[in-house]
C-alpha cells in the first residue's frame, strides 16, 4: 500500500523516495490532509519513540525528518489552499548568541511532522525578531533553545517582551536546549521546559487542544 511505503521510506529516511510516492498518493486522489495525518505525523510519532529508546541518534532523526519534509514540500501549498486549519502556528528560534541549531530544528521538523506550522527563525535570533514574528504570525507557541549558559538569559529579555507588548497571556512560551533546566524555565517565567523533541511535540499538542 502506498500510505505504507511513505510511512516506511519517511522512517528509514529515504529521501529519494518520499517525494515519488507521495505525488503517486496525490494521483490516487488522496487528499493532503489525509497524508499528513494517516501517513506522515504517524511516521514521525514511530521515529520520535524510537530516538526515545535510544535505537535511533541525533542522524537518524534528521535524516527521516529531512525525508518527511521532502514529502510536505509537495502536500504543504495543496493544505494551504484548502480550509484545512494547522494544529497550531509555533515561533521557535535559537537565541541571541547562540549559533546551535541541530536540537531545534529537530523539534522544528517534528512539530511540522505533527500539523504544527513552523515559523524557523534559525540562529542568533533577537528578543526583537522573536516578538515581531509572534506578532506577525500570532502564533500560539513561542520556542526558545539554547545550548550556551552564556546565551540563555536572553530568554528573560524575550519573554519581559511579551509583557511589554502586551502579548505575553495569549502566546505559551516552551524553552529547551542543553543549558535549560526546568529550574531556569520556572525563573524565567516560561510556560514550559521539554528535554526533547518528543516531548515538545507532546506538550505543543496539549497546549493547542
Ligand atoms: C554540535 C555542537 C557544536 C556545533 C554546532 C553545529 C550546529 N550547526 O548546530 C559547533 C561546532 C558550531 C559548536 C560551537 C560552539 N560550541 Co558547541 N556543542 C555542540 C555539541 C557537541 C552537540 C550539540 C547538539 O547538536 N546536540 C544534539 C541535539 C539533538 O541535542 P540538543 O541540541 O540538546 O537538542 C535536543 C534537546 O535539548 C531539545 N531542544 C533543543 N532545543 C529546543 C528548543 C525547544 C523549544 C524545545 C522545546 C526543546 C529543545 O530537543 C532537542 C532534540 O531532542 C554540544 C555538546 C552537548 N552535549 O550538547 C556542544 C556544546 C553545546 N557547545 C559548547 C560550546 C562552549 C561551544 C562554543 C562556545 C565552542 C567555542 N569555544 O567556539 C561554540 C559556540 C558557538 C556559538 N556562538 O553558538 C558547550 C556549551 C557549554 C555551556 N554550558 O555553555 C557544549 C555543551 C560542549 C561542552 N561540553 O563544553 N558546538
Amino acid at each position: 500500500m502506498l500510505g505504507e511505503e511513505l510511512m516506511e521510506a519517511i522512517i528509514e529516511g529515504r529521501i529519494d523516495d518520499t517525494p515519488d510516492i507521495t505525488r503517486a498518493l496525490l494521483d490516487d486522489a488522496v487528499s493532503p490532509k489525509e497524508i499528513m495525518d494517516k501517513y506522515m505525523i504517524p511516521a514521525m510519532q514511530v521515529v520520535g519513540e524510537k530516538f526515545e529508546e535510544q535505537e535511533y541518534f541525533v542522524p537518524e532523526v534528521l535524516v527521516a525528518a529531512h525525508a518527511m519534509q521532502a514529502s510536505l514540500a509537495l502536500v504543504e501549498p495543496l493544505l494551504a489552499q484548502s480550509d484545512e486549519r494547522p494544529t497550531g502556528k509555533v515561533v521557535i528560534g535559537t537565541v541571541k548568541g547562540d549559533l546551535h541549531e541541530i536540537g531545534k530544528n529537530i523539534v522544528a521538523m517534528m512539530l511540522q511532522g505533527a500539523g504544527f506550522q513552523v515559523n524557523n527563525l534559525g540562529v542568533d535570533v533577537s528578543s526583537e525578531a522573536f516578538v515581531a514574528a509572534v506578532e506577525e504570525i500570532d502564533a500560539d507557541i513561542l520556542g526558545m533553545s539554547s545550548l550556551l549558559t552564556t546565551a540563555m538569559r536572553s530568554m528573560q529579555d524575550t519573554i519581559d517582551m511579551l509583557l511589554e507588548a502586551g502579548i505575553r497571556e495569549r502566546i505559551k512560551v516552551i524553552v529547551g536546549g542543553a543549558a535549560i533546566t526546568p529550574e531556569f524555565a520556572r525563573r524565567i517565567g516560561a510556560d514550559v521546559y521539554c528535554e526533547d523533541a518528543n516531548e515538545a511535540v507532546k506538550v505543543a499538542r496539549e497546549l493547542c487542544s
